[in-house]
């Protein structure tokens, strides 16, 4: 079936352009000067929208088991929620726990995805464990299963924490491979002494949290990174969650010497701070425990996030989107924050809240659709089948709203949660109609998709790489 998106502002990287967009089958086949495109066709009404790529969550945390519980979102609810937030792409993170087989933990997140995705999906691959085995893995991933990226831990010591040894020997690999490191980047051992002394101390709410991971191990942990990725002949590297000025400074470092670095950061970094949010009264600061931390609003690190975003320091954003709800699950950790389940839910609303950032002076338009669409496809390779508005790609395709507002709440959000990391948020712009390969499964903000609708997504090579 053909249609054609008529009326509407296409936006790319470049910066907004008006133009129609004629759509066959899964695929975009063209772009016209308004007007000028096919006359007997169906047509989607864009006038006074945003036409943008789908966007692209390239981190995302369906039902983990995490914490000695599971995230709450299942790739049925999680991926619905993403499409009414103008996501059409994810990347989730199947996991390799220490002693198993790396190829096994993929058999078990294709079993958990099969049939249930209501939009497109790719996967990262931790490896909860670097041996002969696991590194072998890296190859047969990259080579045959579409798997171009893999993520280790600095934090997290007896889960899935790996050494410098076993980051090296990883990193050596991926150079050799061309896959991308992807690094939590945090140092665990110390964290661990901090939170012990914490709580022998009785500071058991869930603040303590933030203040046991401070900055400087994050920092000290993402120029480690950045040194073993030099001695591993510049292995690609990529931060995950940066969250905080002194890792960022790191990075830009790295950047300004020409290095393979890149990083991202989320929303939650962005907005939300240490005292407002897990500084919460009583628990409540439990709903914003996740790690890396909230940073502190009497530091300057949100205005240098902002920054980071418009200099390409941060290539671009993602979710981390780890949902716990507060009943059996975030409630584990009352009276020791230490057993609070680390994540935040946020799929839904990462377009929004990025958009905000336009609206607020902080982002131009071009670079909003880049960060949150166009270089996650080429940062996880993607592109040109996503990320981009152009003949021969996925016809994932957002219209959006700039007049309409979005009102953030518990009450309206379709994820998995039993509260909202941003209750109450009322913000610029809306989510209209989203697009994916061709299917309308959002119209005016109406759900038309189906799980099961979402295909797996082979990916290949880094597009940044020299
Ligand atoms: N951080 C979180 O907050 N949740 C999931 C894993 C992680 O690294
Ligand atoms: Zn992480
Ligand atoms: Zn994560």
């Amino acid at each position: 079936m053909s249609y054609l998106i008529k009326g509407g502002t296409v936006v790319s990287t470049t910066g907004p352009n008006p133009a129609d967009v004629l759509v066959d089958g899964e695929r975009i086949v063209a772009l016209f000067a308004p007007g000028t495109g096919p006359q007997e066709i169906e047509t989607i009404d864009a006038t006074g929208k945003y036409v943008i790529p789908g966007a692209i969550d390239a981190h995302t945390h369906m039902q983990m088991p995490f914490g000695g519980t599971e995230a709450s979102d299942t790739f049925d609810t999680g991926t619905r929620a993403a499409a009414f937030g103008g996501t059409t792409t994810i990347i989730d993170f199947a996991i390799q726990r220490y002693g198993e087989v790396v190829q096994d933990g993929l058999a078990a997140w294709h079993a958990k995805t099969a049939g249930t995705c209501h939009i497109d999906y790719g996967f990262h691959m931790i490896l909860g464990g670097v041996d002969d085995e696991s590194l072998k893995a890296m190859d047969q991933l990259v080579a045959d299963e579409g798997i171009t990226s893999f993520k280790l831990f600095m934090a997290y010591p007896g889960v899935f924490y790996s050494d410098d040894g076993q980051i090296l020997r990883a990193m050596q690999r991926a150079r050799d491979n061309g896959a991308m490191i992807m690094m939590h980047a945090e140092n665990g051992p110390a964290i661990d002494v901090l939170v012990k002394q914490a709580l022998e101390r009785g500071e058991t709410d869930p603040y303590h949290h933030g203040v046991t991971r401070p900055q400087e191990l994050e920092a000290e942990a993402t120029s480690r990174a950045i040194w073993l990725a030099s001695v591993a002949a510049d292995c690609p590297l990529y931060i995950v969650h940066l969250s905080a000025s002194k890792a960022l400074e790191q990075v830009a470092a790295a950047r300004d010497l020409g290095r393979n670095v890149f990083a991202e950061t989320c929303p939650q970094y962005l907005y939300l701070t240490l005292e407002d949010q897990l500084g919460a009264p009583g628990f409540e600061g439990a709903k914003w425990v996740c790690s890396t931390p909230l940073r502190s609003k009497h530091e300057s690190h949100r205005a240098d996030l902002w920054r980071g975003l418009r200099t390409n320091d941060l290539a671009m954003v993602s979710t981390d989107h780890c949902p716990f709800c507060m009943k059996d699950q975030k409630e584990m950790g009352v009276g020791d924050f230490s057993k609070i389940p680390n994540g935040i839910g946020g799929v839904e609303h990462r377009v929004d809240l990025l958009y905000q950032g336009v609206v607020d002076g902080k982002l131009s338009l071009g670079r909003w659709v880049e960060t949150i669409a166009t270089t996650p496809a080429r940062m996880f390779g993607m592109y040109p089948r996503k990320g981009v508005i152009a003949p021969g790609s996925d016809a994932d395709i957002v219209l959006y709203d700039p007049a309409g507002r979005t009102r953030i709440g518990v009450d309206t959000h379709h994820m998995n949660m039993d509260y909202s990391a941003w209750e109450g948020w009322e913000i610029a712009g809306r989510v209209d109609t989203v697009i994916s390969r061709g299917t309308v499964i959002v119209r005016g903000g109406e759900y038309e998709g189906r799980a099961g609708h979402g295909r797996y997504v082979p990916r290949g090579l880094s597009d940044y790489l020299v």
